[in-house]
């Protein structure tokens, strides 16, 4: 859950406000340490409180700088520095010094210098727009390219609306913004150039908006233009559909996609709190982890897909618990970010040769994290999908959308309801293949793929069970309503125009839908659907029959 901003701000302030509790407290403590190592004598002495007083300020410059107390950040990590140089090496007249600058630090009236700095600043937004009924414009002066286009995604189940010029454009956007634009490079006579309009109209825009650009022409300049505008993708005429809904369905994965889990471990509680905020603000899904020992359950449970980890902590090294996670093939693709307030390359580099990926240093600004952990959590989910996933469709490979249906059906059994399984085949598509090209034959199979997604819900599964072969799951589904469902499918897929060199075909499949009851195991039931599947094959093709067992 994302909260608002006036909330966030509540929330950031309390939490600073925290953390100048905290300093009121541990600034008279490092005073009194302070003291201590004026009045011993023994060395051995010496060095332990010069480590307590090392490991404090390391906390404290780690955290002053991110609740907005930069300046006591610096000097508290000045401090920690020349801490560390007398433990290797020091003279009675060098710790006498150093005793004396601690106390100047923790006697000044920081809480006061404190109070005056600046609140913290609201953290970024990742906006969710609407999953349902993603509004498209289509700006296409050629009015029976925009009416097909049209309805083509129409037929995919986005709200499209074409116009033919920009001033008519420009009305229905300032009615209301739409999720993606599609624009010809070439309009009427008020605007000829479409790529100069575009970047003209997405200026005046509050956010960035998703570009999609048509054109008669193919050359670098043309392309390089629509680069420097924007756009996320460029198609020539003809235009291919399926390619161009391809696109969009690959931007609204990205949009859609479930929040980026991220685990913050860190012993200073204030600070990973705060984190955690400023991270959950952005859209993220955050747990946070103070005891180092409880990394097996956190890992198994909450599945993170990114790691941020302290690099001191009282029972072990940030390091030290990377490695534990290593220990674990399953986790050895989490990508480990250390935030520590650890300057030092060269202890940062022992850091990173051990375990974990990179470092993010403490103090860090609210925009700053979220950019770096957004960036790796893409990164991660990117390579787990393409590990996972079918590389043509993005579709469940076949093994794991067969791992699904035992799940549903497991499930159906101890909880009750039915669900559906369906198998659906394409039609006589070695014909397809011989006639126009194995990658047209791959722009079908992407087609229904993008079409079975956009049409079936969030909790709906769906693989690529062989070739042109797809198997979907369908909980808490009767028969007739799986029908349903998938007899408009079969009718929106039969519609669907596909271009091969000039002139359109089009495609059709039969599907089988068998229904789980309290004594089906997963084999049965794919085979009861696959019978089905056959079935309807030899009944004509192009029909959804159902199983009768
Ligand atoms: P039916 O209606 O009985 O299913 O006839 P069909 O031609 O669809 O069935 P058949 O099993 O004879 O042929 C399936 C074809 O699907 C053959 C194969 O080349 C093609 N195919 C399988 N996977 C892919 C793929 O990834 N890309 C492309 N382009 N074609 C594929
Ligand atoms: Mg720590
Ligand atoms: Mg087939």
């Amino acid at each position: 859950m994302t909260t608002s901003d006036d909330e966030l701000q509540k929330l950031l302030l309390t939490l600073s406000a925290q953390f100048r509790e905290r300093l009121e407290k541990e600034l008279p403590e490092l005073h009194a340490l302070a003291q201590q190592l004026l009045a011993s004598s023994d060395s051995a002495v010496q060095q332990l409180i010069l480590q307590g007083i090392r490991e404090q300020l390391h906390k404290l410059a780690g955290a002053a700088g991110t609740f907005g107390y930069a300046e006591l950040g610096v000097q508290a990590r000045t401090l920690e520095l020349s801490s560390a140089d007398l433990l290797s090496a020091s003279t009675a007249a060098q710790l006498q010094l150093h005793a004396q600058a601690l106390q100047l630090f923790s006697q000044q009236d920081c809480v006061a210098q404190i109070s005056d700095c600046n609140t913290p600043s609201a953290a970024p937004h990742i906006n969710n727009s609407s999953e349902l009924n993603r509004r498209i414009y289509i700006l296409e002066p050629d009015q029976q390219l925009g009416e097909s286009l049209q309805s083509t995604l129409q037929n995919f189940g986005y709200a499209t609306e074409h116009v033919r010029t920009s001033v008519a454009l420009r009305a229905v956007v300032n009615q209301q913004l739409p999720d993606v634009l599609i624009i010809d490079s070439h309009l009427d006579e008020e605007n000829p150039d479409g790529l100069a309009f575009v970047r003209e109209l997405t200026a005046q825009l509050p956010l960035p908006l998703p570009l999609l650009v048509i054109s008669q022409q193919h050359d670098f300049d043309t392309r390089l233009r629509a680069v420097r505008v924007g756009v996320a993708g460029f198609f020539t005429k003809p235009l291919n559909f399926s390619a161009l809904e391809s696109r969009l369905d690959s931007i609204f994965v990205q949009q859609r996609g479930e929040p980026y889990r991220v685990l913050i471990i860190d012993d200073d509680l204030e600070l990973s709190k705060r984190y955690r905020l400023v991270l959950d603000n952005a859209g993220m899904q955050v747990e946070t982890l103070s005891q180092p020992q409880n990394i097996d359950e956190v890992m198994h449970r909450f599945n993170p897909e990114v790691v941020l980890l302290d690099v001191h902590m009282p029972l072990c090294s940030g390091p030290e618990l990377a490695q534990i996670i290593r220990f674990n093939d399953a986790w050895l693709r989490v990508p480990i970010i250390y935030l520590s307030a650890e300057t030092d390359i060269s202890n940062q580099i022992k850091a990173l040769l051990k375990a974990g990926d990179d470092f993010v240093t403490k103090p860090i600004s609210d925009n700053a994290l979220v950019a770096s952990v957004l960036a790796r959590a893409q990164r991660a989910r990117l390579l787990s999908n393409a590990l996972s996933r079918d590389s043509l469709t993005g579709l469940l490979k076949h093994a794991d959308i067969k791992e699904q249906v035992a799940v549903e059906v497991e499930r159906t059994a101890r909880n009750g309801g039915s669900a559906c399984v369906v198998m659906l085949d394409l039609d006589n598509f070695k014909q397809v293949n011989d006639r126009y090209g194995h990658a047209i034959g791959d722009n079908v199979i992407r087609a229904l793929s993008n079409l079975l997604r956009q049409r079936l819900r969030r909790i709906d599964s769906l693989g690529r069970y062989g070739g042109e072969e797809f198997t979907v799951v369908l909980p808490d589904c009767n028969l007739e309503q799986a029908k349903n469902i998938l007899d408009e499918i079969r009718q929106r897929f039969a519609e669907l125009p596909f271009m091969a060199h000039d002139s359109s075909f089009n495609v059709t499949f039969s599907a089988g839908i068998a229904q789980s009851n309290s004594q089906s195991n997963a084999n049965q039931l794919i085979e009861l659907a696959d019978q089905a599947m056959y079935a309807a094959k030899a009944a004509g093709r192009n029909q959804v029959l159902c199983s009768p067992a």
